[in-house]
């Protein structure tokens, strides 16, 4: 019968968000309202994807994003698509996305109360192989709808409501936090609707797995070197770990969520702060693996205390299952 009930009690996101709220009912139908054109930017943009050769949407689009590097016609696409659902859902403030430069101040007439910080379409350079890439996203609540300011966003990724990724990938799916766990959901693409189907992910305590760009390995600073020595060569009589690295955000940290073991982006000598940003790619995805159960450091602290001072901001991470980011930790404090 359990079997059953399972084929026909569908738990949709919107239903789960609803239930999950229930505690706040006062802004229960405001987030659920935001979270649905979040979702609806997300089929959007994973549609777009699997038509993106059909529909021959990759290509350059002869612009260069705010990090100066080649944005594909898809980014562009998808980050409109985003912007555009925000705004219109009458829910947002502030919004911070990867392609934009500066951060988009929604028109007080259609104001709500949450900003969000997203990075509409990350891992873009994989579109032409077909590799799994995502949408990562962060909420955050802005003090004062009426004066809202860019502090409103510079804040700590602890400070968030929610986040997330969505991964357009064999599936597509949707990997939500509002604060309490974290859940997946998978879009059934005959009903357009995401389904739950991971529930309550819990991080392995330990993992086998550490995916790094070791192509940089010459610019590591000395903890970096030595934690991936010894992924390679422990020498506590475990056995070494296995390399994976996709080289897309969000397909390496859903597989470090799934099976355990670690992500890193560290810092190098040629770029102290890493690649990737604080606001839409380190604080969500810091703030998953905490509610996972894993955890989540910058080289010098816990990534979700870091306050941003500008929005492209970026910083060192090293996330994954506790234990072995508690091995990182420990490579940092015995240098100091
Ligand atoms: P992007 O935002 O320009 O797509 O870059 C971010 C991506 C991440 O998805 C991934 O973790 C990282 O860049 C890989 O970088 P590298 O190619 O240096 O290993
Ligand atoms: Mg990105």
């Amino acid at each position: 019968h359990a079997a059953e009930a399972m084929r026909t009690d569908l738990m949709t996101i919107t239903r789960y968000v609803l239930n999950e709220q229930s505690r706040y009912p006062e802004s229960r139908g405001d987030f659920t309202i935001l979270l649905s054109n979040i979702v609806l930017g997300c089929k959007f943009v994973c549609s777009a994807v699997n038509m993106a050769g059909l529909a021959k949407l990759i290509g350059l689009a002869g612009e260069t994003n705010v990090q100066g590097e080649e944005q594909k016609k898809l980014d562009v696409l998808s980050n409109e698509v985003f912007v555009k659902a925000l705004i219109s859902s009458g829910r947002t403030c502030i919004l911070v996305s990867e392609e934009d430069e500066e951060a988009t101040f929604v028109d007080p007439s259609l104001r709500g109360k949450y900003c969000v910080v997203f990075d509409p379409l990350d891992g873009s350079s994989n579109i032409d192989c077909g590799v799994s890439i995502g949408t990562i996203f962060g909420i955050y609540m802005v003090k004062d709808k009426d004066n809202a300011t860019l502090d409103d966003v510079l804040q700590p990724g602890k400070n968030m409501l929610a986040a997330g990724y969505c991964m357009y990938g064999s599936s597509c799916t949707l990997v939500l936090s509002t604060g309490s766990g974290v859940n997946g959901f998978t879009l059934d693409p005959s009903l357009g609707e995401f389904i739950l189907t991971h529930p309550d992910i819990k991080i392995p305590k330990k993992g086998k797995i550490y995916s790094v760009n070791e192509g940089n390995a010459k610019n590591w600073d000395g903890p970096t070197t030595e934690y991936v020595e010894k992924c390679k060569f422990p020498q506590d009589g475990s056995s070494p770990k296995s390399l994976r690295y996709v080289g897309s955000m969000v397909a390496d940290v859903h597989r470090t969520l799934l099976y355990g073991g670690i992500f890193l982006y560290p810092g190098d000598k040629k770029s102290p702060n890493g690649k990737l940003r604080v606001l839409y790619e380190v604080f969500p995805m810091s703030f998953l693996m905490e509610q996972a159960g894993g955890q989540s450091f910058t080289g010098k602290q816990r990534a979700l205390d870091l306050v941003p001072t500008k929005i492209h901001e970026r910083s060192p991470i090293f996330l994954g299952s506790y234990d072995d980011v508690e091995d990182v930790k420990a490579l940092y404090a015995a240098e100091e």
